[in-house]
């Protein structure tokens, strides 16, 4: 790739530390706290991770640890989305390596996962590192979605690990990718291995978190880059004022992107998923709500107005949640039925024997394009590939024709234009913002001082993250105390728990305080670019989300 001018500026950029990771090598010593217990199904899991349930929390102090001088041979991986930031994982984690011992090596494996399988891997030099520090992307050494779920695959991943002499693995991920990394320290454990396996908590969904971790790297980013982005259609909007701009934003299942953009952007509405399954709301009283806005604001001659739409809003409607559960079911039954079929109206005939009466209304229901979007291909963990269905679309379509009825009616007389955005892919290989540059620094530089000492199972953690870097603790969770047992394709299976919008969590409910009047007043709010450069409260703050659960829990 051709260097930008702020690429070539951001390089010279040098993440900051906490303070126990910024001494000398042979000053970080490791705490060890009380031993710790699965979120959920404590027996269950402790059954499944016999070797790495239970070990303590982990954080570094000051003190002697002769072990982090040791040379090490570590391999990385990146796994799932995008996210900004993770080449400052990887450089952080070799920075670690070569001041604890020159000769230690890392390795990059090729495309995510399957680079484990599959042995295929590159030796990351220092030159490589250099050229792709502060930058956003996963391409250093590429992603992949290859779930590690078979028996041949986890004797092949050891079979790399120790054809390569691998000390370690960490494996850079979300919930999903971190989960397989529990597995896959348990599985070397069992197999007699010594090889140890970390984690890393990625993904722009900032829906792997708990106490311990406060945010996964990436979301700060991506929401900043969408909130500017939302607020310049904003700005648009009140210029013109003749558009609608319904925008899906991107985060599979949970909402706190679309949450943490309406904190920064004040929309006229934003949907909240969880909010909307908990109120069992159908499509359409969704639709009610944002008619609701229009039609007040309206009768102010404000025809103009903005949407949020989180992506995964579909899953939690309840009955397109079940039209996507019975589609699922009927897809896994024959799938390869399922795959020789072409055309629309052949899968609508072919579906219609095997979901239920209600749920084929509804497919049959949605445009065509739409229904043809819900039956597109699930990815390897067997989820609706919610990104590629154009909730903004088909929400446009069904407002319109309410309020042509409602216009049939001399209930509405205003004018709607709408425009549909989707803000997904724009925001997840952005540059990282500070903030992400110095977490994402500090999750490697932890990474390497949990594997020099020689533990396995573990996320690297990063917390205290509203207080300056050097204020922040470095340390690590164990992956067994975040899991409980879900129900994934018919079987019971040991995953971390994913952590959706909390209702009576701060964010939401400052929000909640809010949108009456952000739903009919104009209350827009323009964040603007992300800054690198400049005074500390415009280059590195911490998302509205985190501060807000930061003072709720003072
Ligand atoms: P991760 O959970 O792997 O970090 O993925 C996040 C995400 O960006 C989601 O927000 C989105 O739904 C999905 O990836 C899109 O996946 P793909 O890149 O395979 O289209």
């Amino acid at each position: 790739m051709d260097i930008s001018a702020l690429q070539q500026i951001r390089y010279g950029y040098t993440p900051k530390l906490p303070v126990s990771l910024s001494r000398s090598v042979d000053d970080i010593a490791v705490e060890t706290g009380a031993a710790t217990e699965a979120v959920a199904d404590k027996e269950k899991i402790k059954g499944i991770f016999k070797l790495t349930y239970g070990k303590p929390l982990i954080t570094f102090t000051k003190g002697k640890n002769e072990q982090l001088h040791q040379e090490l041979k570590v391999g990385v991986i990146l796994s799932g989305g995008q996210a900004p930031g993770g080449h400052n994982v990887i450089a952080g984690l070799y920075d670690g390596l070569k001041k604890g011992n020159p000769n230690s090596i890392l390795y990059g494996f090729l495309d995510g996962p399957i680079g484990l399988v599959e042995n295929k891997t590159k030796i990351l030099s220092g030159d490589i590192i250099d050229a792709y520090r502060n930058t956003g992307g996963f391409d250093i050494i590429g992603s992949g979605r290859t779930k590690i779920e078979k028996p041949q695959q986890f004797a092949a991943s050891l079979e790399t690990a120790k054809q390569l002499g691998l000390n370690a693995i960490v494996v850079i991920g979300g919930d999903d990718s971190n989960t397989n990394a529990a597995l896959l320290a348990e599985y070397f454990l069992a197999q007699g291995s010594d090889i140890q396996v970390i984690g890393c908590p990625k993904t722009i969904d900032g829906d792997l978190k708990n106490e311990y971790i406060e945010t996964s790297f990436g979301f700060d980013t991506a929401c900043k880059t969408y909130s500017e982005l939302v607020g310049n259609l904003m700005r648009d909007a009140n210029s013109a004022k003749k558009y609608w701009h319904f925008i899906k934003l991107m985060g599979r299942s949970a909402s706190h992107i679309a949450l943490e953009c309406a904190l920064q952007t004040q929309p006229n509405i934003c949907l909240i998923s969880e909010e909307i399954e908990t109120k069992q709301h159908s499509l359409d009283t969704v639709v009610d709500i944002i008619c609701d806005s229009i039609l007040k604001r309206a009768g102010n001659n404000d025809n103009f107005g903005i949407v949020l739409i989180p992506e995964g809003l579909v899953e939690f409607i309840p009955e397109i949640k079940n039209l996507i559960q019975e589609l699922n079911n009927a897809i896994a039954d024959d799938e390869q039925g399922f795959a020789k079929i072409d055309s629309f109206d052949t899968q609508l005939f072919w579906l219609n024997s095997r979901i239920t009466e209600d749920s084929y209304k509804i497919l049959q229901s949605l445009p065509a394009d739409i229904g043809r979007q819900f039956l597109m291909d699930r990815d390897p963990h067997g989820n609706v590939q919610v990104s590629r269905i154009e909730t903004e679309k088909l929400l446009i379509g069904m407002v319109e024709k309410r309020l042509r009825a409602l216009k049939a009616e001399n209930a509405y007389k205003g004018k709607f234009n709408a425009l549909a955005h989707f803000f997904g892919y724009e925001g997840r290989c952005a540059f990282p913002s500070n903030f992400d540059a110095d977490y994402c620094y500090a999750l490697g530089y932890s990474a390497f001082v949990l594997i020099a000492s020689g533990l396995t199972g573990y996320l690297s953690s990063v917390r205290n993250l509203t207080a300056p870097a050097n204020e922040w603790i470095a340390g690590g969770v164990p992956l067994t105390m975040m899991m409980n047992i879900e129900r994934r394709h018919g079987e019971e299976k040991p995953v971390i728990k994913k952590a959706l919008v909390a209702l009576d969590g701060a964010p939401f409910k400052t929000f909640k305080s809010k949108r009456a009047t952000w739903a009919v007043d104009t209350c827009f709010r323009v964040p603007g670019a992300i800054q690198y450069f400049g005074p500390p409260e415009v280059c590195d703050q911490p998302t509205v989300t985190l501060k807000l659960e930061k003072r709720n829990e003072e």
